[in-house]
């Protein structure tokens, strides 16, 4: 009996699930929720609230503290000894900066004490930039003009200089702080410290997730000299190497062998992000299929056969952790904006739901920009919503037109910003916390003039992890995972409702009312 273990270190929990390959069954899952179960880490969404100038960071011992949950948790529902492969995705672009002592606290981990605490005194900066970070505005031009501008950086690493990126990020801690960037013997992204923690030992950056650091050079798929030395001095010497996603980095180490009971031996394949690994959770490694993840982030991707970059430099390319690459759009606004329309009305998901079942698709012309905060795609630096259509409604006073503005408004941005893509998908697979709410189902239906699917298991990303796990370690092929793990949910499967090019005008509109406030 084959066990697969995938961990998903995502922005506001850390999931896992374990498959058995023999039966094709999930045989244990769970989940721990950073607000909830670690409060003292003041992070109810996963990261600390209030940070100034658009800095956004999370405390990485709150990662290690939810991974020992996680385990304890999953050690209740299924053997951890049978699992003989283990892999895993974290949050993309987030950043852990460690000193001299992180290359030999390896061997010294004792399991009277927790992670965090043993790990704490590696840390070289106390908190982690993470992906919602906004503050690197003056360092992304600095890298690009260091460069030879945007289209260099686009062309080389597969995106134009990024605030969220992590080398943006790193760039501005060598210049705010100097000394602690010194004494930085390492830094890694959040799937590669989890993957190393695992292992007991330094782990490689796959190429997945090493293409959103804005350091990866697309060609050779190492990291790229001119853009390390744009970005801060003796870099490359701070950076773990890169490796394809088919590459076992290491085994678990004894700390977990003893306190969780697995397996010695047992192989840890590299981990990637949170959108290369849900990829491969959705069936979708190889080209022709469409996802779109509504996580605390909402993201559109799809393989690709080519590497093709986004003209007005909102869109991304990341490494395919089965090979090749990805295209990906990444909004900012995603599950937190939703939210926050719900919480403005004093609502739950259920009356959030009728809401979207009582107004016509559409909204009678009533629109919303979405945005809590600033966007990323398109660029909007918006601290607050745009509302238009008649004054009763941009007063606020509409809660169910609000509620399906604010949902269509989403949809309409998510097409016009993907469509540099050239894709023009049949089905649109549906995926993240908010993807089984039918009625948000439904508006992505209409707006994409697509049939929409979910899959049976949900957690794509923990399942593209144990997925790729077992293809590495148990050499089985993807068709045959595929074939058990990424079933479409019988019964979840959406149509749309509105007639072709229903959507057009709005989405004309929408467009224009974003031109407005383009800077
Ligand atoms: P992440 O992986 O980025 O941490 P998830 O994919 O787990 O996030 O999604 C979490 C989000 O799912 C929550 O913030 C919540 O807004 C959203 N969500 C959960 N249930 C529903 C629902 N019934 N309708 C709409 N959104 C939901
Ligand atoms: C992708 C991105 C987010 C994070 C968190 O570029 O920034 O989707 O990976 O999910």
């Amino acid at each position: 009996m084959p066990l697969a273990l995938g961990i998903d270190a995502s922005t506001q929990s850390c999931s896992a699930l374990v498959i058995d390959t023999d039966a094709g069954e999930v045989v244990a899952e769970a989940s721990v929720n950073f607000g909830e179960r670690l409060p003292q880490y003041g992070a109810p969404s996963g990261f600390i609230p209030g940070g100034a100038n658009g800095e956004v960071h999370s405390d990485p011992r709150m990662w290690l503290d939810a991974l020992e949950l996680l385990l304890a948790d999953l050690r209740q529902q299924c053997e951890l000894s049978e699992v003989t492969a283990i892999c895993g995705a974290g949050q993309q672009h987030g950043s852990v900066y460690l000193n001299d002592n992180w290359f030999s606290y390896a061997g010294k981990l004792n399991t009277g004490k927790s992670l965090a605490e043993q790990i704490a005194p590696c840390l070289s900066r106390a908190t982690s930039p993470i992906w919602m970070d906004t503050s690197t505005g003056a360092e992304c031009r600095e890298i690009a003009e260091a460069v030879g501008g945007n289209d260099v950086v686009c062309a080389k690493s597969g995106s134009i200089a990024i605030e969220r990126f992590t080398g943006p990020q790193i760039r501005r801690f060598y210049k705010t702080q100097p000394e602690a960037y010194v004494a930085t013997a390492r830094i890694h992204l959040v799937s590669s410290f989890l993957c190393s923690v695992l292992c007991g030992a330094d782990a490689p950056i796959d190429t997945g997730d090493g293409a959103g650091m804005n350091l990866l050079n697309l060609q050779s798929w190492q990291w790229d000299a001119e853009l390390l030395s744009a970005t801060a001095p003796e870099l490359e010497a701070k950076l773990p190497g890169v490796v394809p996603g088919n590459t076992v980095v290491g085994e678990i180490s004894a700390f977990f062998v003893e306190k969780y009971g697995f397996a010695q031996g047992t192989q840890v394949t590299v981990f990637t992000g949170d959108n290369p690994s849900s990829l491969v959770g959705m069936g979708a490694s190889r080209p022709g299929k469409v996802v779109v993840s509504l996580g605390t982030s909402d993201t559109f991707f799809a393989a690709m056969p080519g590497v093709v970059t986004d003209p007005d430099g909102y869109g991304h390319v990341f490494g395919n952790p089965l090979g090749g690459s990805m295209s990906l759009q990444c909004f900012v606004n995603g599950s937190l904006a939703r939210e926050a329309v719900r919480d403005r009305f004093g609502m739950d998901w259920g009356r959030f739901t009728a809401a979207l079942k009582d107004t016509v698709p559409g909204n009678d012309g009533k629109l919303m920009l979405p945005f809590f905060r600033p966007e990323i795609s398109p660029r909007l630096d918006l601290d607050e919503p745009v509302l238009h259509g008649g004054t009763a409604f941009e007063k606020w006073e509409e809660a169910e037109a609000a509620v399906r503005a604010c949902v269509e408004g989403q949809f309409l941005n998510l097409r016009l910003r993907s469509a540099w893509m050239r894709l023009q998908p049949e089905v649109i697979y549906l995926t993240g916390g908010a993807s089984k709410n039918d009625a948000i189902a439904q508006v992505a239906a209409d707006i994409f003039e697509a049939k929409v699917q979910r899959l049976a298991v949900s957690g794509s990303v923990a399942l593209g992890a144990a997925m790729r796990a077992a293809h590495r370690c148990f050499d089985i092929d993807m068709d045959t995972l595929e074939k058990h793990f990424c079933q479409a949910d019988p019964g979840s499967t959406v149509t749309p409702r509105v007639s072709p090019g229903a959507y057009d005008a709005l989405a004309e509109q929408f467009s224009s009312l974003v031109g407005k406030y383009l800077s």
